[in-house]
């Protein structure tokens, strides 16, 4: 098994590394009846969205309502599950969904929204479901979309605005976060490639050149930076909320494109990262919380979204750091029985009690099972999947947990539910035949993109 991890660094080490590890398939078959139970749950919970909430961005599962981000719907479910439709096979479901998006879906709305958000469940989910199916109709929407958001990275440093009205190409929001900034090259980049124009891989590339310039003396990045003026706001510097994905970017723009500056640029961060945010503690490896100037620990907080980094550890070649934090997410989920969105790594305590049905602990499961071949992570996978349905499943869906003490719920069902949670859970357990997983890197949003070769 150890020889089987090592080929795989040493693979990605050679090259732009193969982003998805080749599973050991000697020591871990598909297991096809846990793929079918999480494939029935999708199902489940597809079925609710269509049934009380159709057309619309998200469900309401208590309420068993449609709930909309803006004035009118973008689809926002449909096009963020539909790539995970396809990988489980659900033909008809997927055909039915995507006759629907080709027909509504529309981006010529006087709406200000997130750039952020609608680029990685939008613009990813069009791009992945195009390579998937080879359907130029879904192409043309992206193209439509990237357009009307390009006038973010109209500031003075070129790092882009929070909001954009879709219609008016109006901005605003000049104070924003890595995150927020540094997530948007793995699609944008895409569409680049995909449609010739060369925009959209500068304009976001700049603007993660213009961030990472900005780090502090120490190599690290604040919470919150204004893009007008290129000042640090908040200088809390972590792995989660703000943070988080700017990151994985780095790493990933590198392994989607060859980005020779990206990976760099990622090497470097990842240092400091190692040197001043690790925190080798009694209780286990943690990324906690510093001052990005001083590199003074601030604060011992974690929670459900830093969960995503033994995933990019993985991705790093740094299986051991990444089997130890995988180690700490999974004592911070089983203290509660399910993960609080905040815990006290000190204290051992949650300090954000809600459960928003994230991903992250699943995905850095399957990327460690796929890289040592250790069936420990597909038992941790099955009691993370028999915890949410125990938990969130409702009669219309599933929803969000309000409190993990107490599991009361909350009438939620995020699109990244249907696009990552169960799509990870699904690869932990199944090997689908529609991608090669070798040949993709996945969105933050778990959207699959094909690599330069
Ligand atoms: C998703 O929308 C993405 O993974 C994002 O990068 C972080 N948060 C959610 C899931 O928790």
């Amino acid at each position: 098994m150890r020889m089987l991890a090592t080929l795989w660094i040493v693979m990605l080490a050679g090259c732009a590394g193969t982003p998805v590890p080749t599973r050991p398939s000697s020591l871990e078959p598909p297991d096809p009846a846990a793929a079918a139970r999480v494939r029935q749950e999708f199902l489940h919970a597809w079925h609710g969205y269509k049934r009380y909430a159709w057309g619309h961005d998200e469900l309401k599962p208590l309420s068993r309502a449609p709930h909309d981000w803006y004035a009118g719907t973008l689809l926002i479910t449909p096009v963020d599950s539909l790539d995970t439709m396809l990988m489980m096979g659900l033909e008809e479901e997927a055909e039915a969904a995507r006759a629907y998006i080709v027909e509504n879906l529309s981006f010529d709305r006087d709406i200000s929204v997130k750039n952020f958000e609608i680029t990685i469940r939008l613009l990813g989910g069009l791009l992945s479901a195009h390579q998937m199916t080879g359907d130029p109709r879904l192409l043309a929407p992206a193209d439509d979309l990237g357009r009307r958001l390009l006038p973010v990275f109209g500031s003075p440093t070129g790092m882009p605005y929070m909001y954009v009205n879709l219609r008016t190409g109006a901005t605003r929001g000049a104070v924003s976060n890595p995150a927020e900034i540094g997530t948007l090259i793995l699609e944008f980049g895409t569409l680049a490639r995909l449609t010739g124009k060369a925009v959209y891989y500068d304009k976001p590339k700049h603007a993660l050149v213009q961030l990472f310039n900005r780090r502090s003396s120490i190599g690290l990045v604040g919470e919150s930076i204004d893009v007008e003026t290129g000042e640090w706001t908040r200088p809390a510097s972590h792995v989660g909320a703000g943070i988080d994905s700017y990151y994985e970017y780095l790493l990933k723009c590198w392994l989607l494109f060859g980005d020779a500056q990206c990976r760099q640029m990622w090497q470097e961060s990842v240092d400091a990262l190692n040197a001043r945010v690790a925190d080798e503690t009694p209780s286990g490896l943690w990324y906690g919380e510093v001052d990005m100037n001083s590199g003074r620990r601030t604060a011992t907080e974690f929670g459900a979204l830093q969960a995503f980094f033994p995933a990019v550890l993985v991705l790093h070649g740094d299986l051991d750091r990444a089997r130890r934090l995988e180690a700490s997410c999974l004592s911070m989920w089983t203290a509660t029985q399910i993960e609080p969105d905040g815990f006290d790594y000190g204290a051992q305590r949650p300090t954000d009690l809600a459960y928003p049905l994230r991903p992250e602990i699943i995905e850095s499961a399957w990327y460690l099972n796929r890289a040592t071949g250790d069936p420990a992570y597909r038992e941790m996978g099955q009691r993370f999947f028999d915890d949410i349905v125990k938990y969130c499943r409702t009669e219309g869906g599933y929803a969000t947990l309000a409190n993990v003490v107490t599991k009361e719920q909350d009438d939620a069902m995020p699109s990244f539910f249907l696009a990552e949670t169960l799509k990870y859970l699904y690869l932990l357990f199944a090997e689908p035949a529609n991608v090669d997983l070798r040949d993709v890197v996945f969105t933050t949003e778990a959207h699959p993109l094909r690599r330069n070769r």
